[in-house]
């Protein structure tokens, strides 16, 4: 598992290089949005129960025959499982913001989840539907201006919205 700066490092130490300007400049910049990157953390984790049963409750709406008989998450017990991947995935997402790195995402996470949902017979398209919709979720209350000191959000926003998209994409 990696964070922004041992990222750094090890990259350079694979080189047997020095930090380049160019990549302090890019950690400065991640030092100085810290306190924005805490609060998006915090959003998330706070309100982590309504971005998961909002975006399962719109999946089964628009897609009810993955809860009737013969649909991969009929039954409680499916249901449940459902709710319960949706929200790991939604944690580690957390843990990638805070760390500014995808690795812990990926290695802990997504590395082989497309292999166990075709063996389960998970649909794919459909676990990728979830995400994009716990992203918009949580891309509303992280972006959300209200009550905080106003400042550019947007490469923290669209770094957030990557890490979805890499996890919709690694099972879609
Ligand atoms: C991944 N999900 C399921 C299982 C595993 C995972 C390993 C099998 C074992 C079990 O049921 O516990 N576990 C999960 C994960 C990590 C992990 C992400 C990461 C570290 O360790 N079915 C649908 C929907 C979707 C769904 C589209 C949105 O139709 C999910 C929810 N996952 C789903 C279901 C099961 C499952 C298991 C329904 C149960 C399948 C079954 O038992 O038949």
């Amino acid at each position: 598992m990696l964070d922004a700066f041992t990222k750094v490092v090890s990259q350079s130490d694979a080189r047997g290089q020095l930090v380049t300007n160019a990549q302090i400049d890019a950690l400065m910049a991640v030092v100085k949005d810290g306190a924005k990157r805490t609060d998006v953390v915090n959003r998330i984790t706070s309100n982590s129960n309504a971005i998961v049963t909002n975006a399962a409750r719109i999946l089964f709406e628009e897609q009810p025959q993955l809860i009737a008989p013969g649909g991969n998450a009929y039954t409680n017990r499916r249901v449940s499982a459902c709710l319960r991947d949706m929200d790991i995935i939604l944690r580690y997402v957390t843990y990638a913001v805070f760390l500014g790195d995808a690795s812990v995402l990926e290695d802990r996470c997504l590395n082989g989840l497309r292999e166990t949902y075709v063996a389960l017979g998970v649909p794919g398209p459909s676990m990728a539907n979830s995400i994009i919709k716990m992203k918009e979720a949580a891309i509303a209350l992280a972006n959300d201006k209200n009550g905080v000191t106003q400042g550019d959000c947007s490469s923290l926003m669209a770094e957030l919205s990557g890490y979805f998209d890499r996890a919709a994409a690694a099972v879609g």
